[in-house]
């Protein structure tokens, strides 16, 4: 695989033009600053240049763009609100989702891509980690010239990571690490994986491994219909010596990686609007050009309904993403309002998705245009990160008191 690339190969690049001007029907724009608008248009100019004119060949073939990495962190995707001096963009927490919403209008797999870089595995470093980690770590992940990825999952703890058995044994000055994590983003390219893992005690640790280190291997999760240009896979420990030095000392409990999923659940919540807003863009180009019974589509009353409710829907969920912002950069965002978030936002896209493709008729089915792979990709987003089911049972426990989860 080829991790030096600086851009796409020509068989990869296609003709397409992409002409998104951006949906704004509430005018939340006005709620934005400056800055939020200016990295807002850089990242959608980016994505109309590297990625509107690859992604569908990339995604057709099941390859991950891998020159991306390096032009993500150019841009400024990994991190966006993390402290310059560790590697982030130095925004707020609007910006950054801002960041993730254009990015996903592009393909929620490179969304995944600085998702998974920038609240997965810096936000954890930055956290959690001693100052040593910090600057070993945190500048070359975020300028990209670093891939890491995030070990919860394991083959049979996928929702309920508590149960993990993937674990520590204390060696001296290392520890043993043995087990396996399962649907892993990134992890055959990774250079190093945030593991998390119990340790003696029986508590949650997050361990940096790196490539390279005896016994430990990342094969490729093949034959995924869903999010093609981004690579998955496993991650196997087999007598992994793992130097204590690489513990994130200031976490042991699933408070931590919890908190680096809230972290990225809720820039989810903001990038599943960038593909929603992509579908809608494009049924409602079409809906106009394609003509039927002699009239536009978009003239029949049961398209308009489609359109309609289409633009209501993005339009809320802009502004609960908006709220979510506000609330979080003032440190005010629970987890159980960012599950909400990710939870509703992410349904919606789907579901418009599905309507969207209906509306191009059997031109949907194609990929002439992005419904389809939005389709596909928000199948997964509706399940990593805490499933669908999951995050209501997020709100139930919040609101009720009881927690209904086992
Ligand atoms: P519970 O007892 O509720 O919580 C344990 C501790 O964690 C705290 N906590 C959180 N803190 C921050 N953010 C959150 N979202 C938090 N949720 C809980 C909690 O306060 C407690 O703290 P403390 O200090 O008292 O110990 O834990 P539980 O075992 O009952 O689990 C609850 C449940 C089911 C909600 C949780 O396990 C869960 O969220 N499950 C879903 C698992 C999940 O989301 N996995 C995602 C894996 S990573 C991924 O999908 C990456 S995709 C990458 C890409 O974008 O490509
Ligand atoms: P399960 O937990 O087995 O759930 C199966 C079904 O049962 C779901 O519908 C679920 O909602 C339901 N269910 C489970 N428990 C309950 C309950 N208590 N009540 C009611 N219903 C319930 N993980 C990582 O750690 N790092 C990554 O980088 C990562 N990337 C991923 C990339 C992709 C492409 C995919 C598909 C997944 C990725 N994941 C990653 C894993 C992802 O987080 C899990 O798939 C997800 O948390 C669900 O776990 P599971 O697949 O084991 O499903």
């Amino acid at each position: 695989m080829d991790t030096t690339a600086t851009s796409a190969p020509a068989h990869h690049r296609s003709q397409r033009t992409d002409n998104y001007a951006g949906h704004d029907y509430y005018g939340v724009d006005e709620l934005l600053t400056e800055e939020h608008l200016l990295a807002r248009d850089a990242v959608r100019d980016w994505v109309k240049q590297e990625v509107s004119p690859i992604i569908e060949s990339y995604s057709d073939k099941a390859e991950c763009p891998m020159h991306l990495f390096k032009q993500l962190g150019d841009i400024g995707a990994y991190g966006p609100s993390l402290p310059t001096k560790y590697g982030g963009g130095g925004m707020d927490e609007i910006a950054y989702g801002i960041i993730m919403q254009e990015l996903e209008r592009g393909d929620s797999g490179i969304r995944s891509m600085a998702s998974v870089q920038g609240s997965l595995v810096m936000y954890p470093i930055f956290k959690y980690g001693s100052e040593e980690q910090k600057m070993k770590y945190l500048p070359k992940l975020g300028s990209g010239e670093f891939i890491g990825c995030f070990g919860l999952t394991e083959p049979d703890h996928g929702s309920n990571p508590s149960g993990m058995v993937t674990n520590l044994v204390d060696d001296g000055d290392a520890y043993i690490l043995n087990g396996a994590k399962m649907w892993i983003t990134n992890s055959p390219i990774a250079d190093i994986a945030v593991v998390w893992a119990k340790d003696p005690e029986g508590k949650i640790r997050g361990v940096i491994v790196e490539k390279g280190m005896k016994g430990f291997s990342a094969p490729e999760i093949k034959g995924k219909l869903s999010l093609r240009a981004s690579i998955t896979g496993e991650l196997v420990f087999e007598d992994v010596r793992v130097p204590k030095k690489n513990v994130l000392p200031e976490i042991a409990s699933l408070r931590g990686p919890l908190s680096c999923l809230s972290k990225a659940r809720y820039g989810i919540a903001w990038g599943a609007i960038g593909a929603g807003l992509d579908c809608y863009d494009s049924a409602l180009r079409y809906s106009l050009e394609r003509e039927q019974f002699g009239r536009p589509l978009a003239g029949f009353q049961l398209q308009q309904k489609k359109l309609a409710e289409m633009i209501t829907e993005i339009t809320k969920a802009q502004l609960l993403a908006w709220r979510l912002g506000s609330l979080a950069n003032k440190g005010k965002a629970t987890s159980a309002q960012i599950s909400m978030a990710k939870r509703n936002n992410v349904a919606m896209a789907l579901d418009i998705a599905r309507e969207a493709r209906q509306i191009h008729g059997g031109m949907g089915i194609t990929n002439e245009y992005p419904i389809m792979r939005h389709m596909t990709n928000l199948e997964t987003v509706l399940t990593y990160e805490g499933t669908h089911d999951i995050h209501l049972l997020i709100t139930g426990h919040d609101i009720t008191g009881i927690q209904a989860f086992s």
